[in-house]
């Protein structure tokens, strides 16, 4: 049950009491070795859980049971003492109650299944950005999915030395085996005893029933946002919902750009765009999540905590984002997509459809069938360091200075292409209004709008009132040296449901004026919402753009934004006396230029 390489009690005391509470067969600790990963596949390949693919080397699809295909966010809770602390946006059951409830699902939970610990770090081993988290479950699954994900291994063990602190994540898929009874092929547990619990005041996560994405690899959704978020309130950082990009001039000038939109709203194709613009260049160094820190120089520093890419497959494609695609061509998982006779995977918009394939849920597919192949959150997951255009500086322990922070939804009306914000004030009140079409990364109805502020919605480890005001008060200690703030909108559409916008690799058009706006070297017109390009300002060499097209991605109906001043005042009335009085001044002054 002990491991020699671990010297710290209390993690040992930990992995004993989880042991006797989830009863499994066997323990096994993590090395995060080549080999540790290679027998794990090679079991669930033996079991029938995952299927090797000839097509790429060392890459393994699994199908999920059809009931735990992504985060279940009515089934998340942030749990403080008092429902205050979780805020209006977060689900809550005080933890006394909480953990009762956990404790009698968790008895026995692993019984006839091996518990794997898991010592990983989010950021560089050993970099002082970086923190140790620990998870413990009992889904092989999991274990390689971390092994990408994270930084997994004794390294991290010794790091962690004899008193060093982490963060415990406890996660069961919730399907104890009977002796003699077969086991699924993805093994669940029914979606009411799904709980994925954050305790942010210990410190501590507690997941159980689902096996899928954020609800169990740990390291993710639930300790770099949800209780890293709360830690850096505390210590006066910003954990956020965030891809990380180098954006290269011409003239050698480098930028850096964090962007937030929310899930399946195209991060990780922003993250590693090939410009259509000449001469730019674009290095990905996050896809999905950003630790940002005050440096020495009074600058805003960000690191990338995770060390892969957990990207939705359908829509990845060549034309879409073909250095994801060349990131996926080796060592990845797939989860929920389609197989292809000969033996590789297939998703909805990856290029033509073959004849015929093993859709995500094991029946044959054909282009006719009524229904997709691959699962609309259907998953890639596949090294950071895969990727063609990876930074080199993506590991750097200090981060990344950045210059332009984006925030971001999907909206087929009424927002324009691009806007900056007039100052911080007014960007943090962007990004606390930002709304989006719902998407499928969440159970849940898809395409209704709904605000989802900072794309933290799901992922604010407390009250939502507090994080705004956290926001107002980084701006004020950055003070002149705050990055610029911006808020896109690729997803336009025509009233016959027609893009405006290319989007991919011409979002590199809208990326140069931000810099020239860095820069001071490029027009704008003041409006109501914000600074927004006059139509010669966006580089459009090479476009073939329809004026018209162009006039209504850069327009501001200001009609069409005052109808949405009630849903914005509905949306803030939520946070009640938490809600910064710099928002609703924010609000008034807004509604006082719209006229
Ligand atoms: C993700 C998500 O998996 O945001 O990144 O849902
Ligand atoms: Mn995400």
């Amino acid at each position: 049950m002990q491991s020699s390489k671990c010297q710290n009690a209390k993690l040992q005391q930990w992995v004993k009491e989880a042991a006797e509470l989830c009863r499994p067969e066997a323990i096994h600790w993590c090395d995060g070795s080549q080999a540790e990963y290679d027998t794990l596949m090679a079991q669930m390949v033996k079991v029938g859980m995952a299927t090797p693919l000839d097509k790429r080397p060392n890459s393994f699809l699994f199908r999920s049971d059809p009931s735990d295909v992504a985060r279940v966010e009515d089934r998340t809770y942030i749990s403080y003492p008092h429902q205050e602390q979780a805020g209006p946006t977060n689900n809550w059951i005080e933890p006394d109650k909480l953990k009762g409830i956990m404790l009698d699902l968790y008895k026995g939970c692993m019984a006839g299944r091996t518990m794997y610990v898991i010592p990983f770090s989010m950021g560089p081993v050993g970099s002082p950005l970086a923190k140790i988290g620990v998870e413990i479950t009992d889904s092989p699954y999991v274990v390689c999915n971390m092994h990408i994900m994270t930084r997994v291994g004794d390294r991290v063990l010794e790091v962690l030395g004899a008193d060093g602190e982490y963060i415990p994540c406890l996660h069961s898929i919730g399907a104890p085996l009977q002796p003699g009874q077969a086991d699924s092929s993805w093994p669940c547990a029914p979606i009411e005893q799904k709980y994925i619990s954050h305790f942010p005041a210990e410190n501590l996560i507690w997941s159980y029933g689902s096996g899928y994405g954020g609800n169990a690899l740990l390291g993710k959704k639930c300790l770099a946002l949800r209780i890293a978020s709360a830690v850096a309130r505390r210590e006066g950082w910003m954990a956020e919902h965030m891809l990380i990009l180098r954006l290269t001039s011409p003239e050698g000038r480098q930028y850096h750009v964090t962007g937030a939109f929310p899930s399946a709203c195209g991060k990780t194709n922003l993250a590693m765009l090939l410009p259509t613009i000449k001469g730019w260049k674009v290095e990905c160094i996050g896809d999905d999540i950003a630790w940002m820190k005050i440096g020495p120089d009074g600058r805003l520093y960000a690191i990338n905590p995770e060390a892969g890419f957990f990207g939705v497959a359908p829509g990845t494609s060549y034309d879409s984002n073909p250095m994801a695609m060349d990131s996926i061509k080796e060592n990845s998982i797939f989860t929920n997509c389609a197989l292809t006779d000969d033996s590789d995977v297939w998703w909805e918009g990856m290029n033509g459809a073959p004849s015929h394939t093993i859709d995500w849920k094991g029946r044959d597919w054909t282009p006719d069938s009524k229904d997709v192949a691959a699962h609309a959150n259907a998953r890639f997951t596949a090294p950071a360091s895969q990727c063609p255009i990876i930074s080199t500086d993506w590991e750097k322990p200090e981060g990344v200075p950045i210059d332009i922070i984006i925030f971001g939804g999907r909206r087929a009306s009424v927002v324009p292409l691009v806007a900056q914000a007039y100052d911080w004030d007014h960007g943090v009140f962007m990004g606390s209004t930002a709304a989006s079409e719902t998407t499928a990364a969440n159970i849940g109805a898809v395409g209704n709008l709904r605000r989802d502020p900072f794309a933290m919605l799901p992922f604010c480890g407390y009250n939502m009132g507090d994080y705004f005001q956290h926001w107002f008060e980084m701006g004020d200690r950055l003070g002149a040296h705050a990055p610029k703030v911006f808020y896109v909108n690729w997803f336009r559409k025509t009233a016959e449901g027609k893009w405006l916008w290319p989007g991919f690799g011409d979002n590199s058009r809208v990326l140069k004026w931000m810099c020239e706006r860095v820069d001071g070297k490029v027009g704008g017109r003041e409006t109501p919402i914000g600074i927004l390009p006059n139509e010669g300002d966006l580089d459009l060499t090479g476009l073939d753009l329809p004026a018209q097209d162009l006039q209504e991605l850069l327009k501001v109906d200001a009609a069409a934004y005052q109808a949405e001043v009630p849903d914005m005042e509905n949306h803030f009335a939520k946070f009640g006396d938490k809600l910064p009085g710099r928002l609703s001044a924010q609000l008034e002054a807004l509604k006082k230029r719209l006229g």
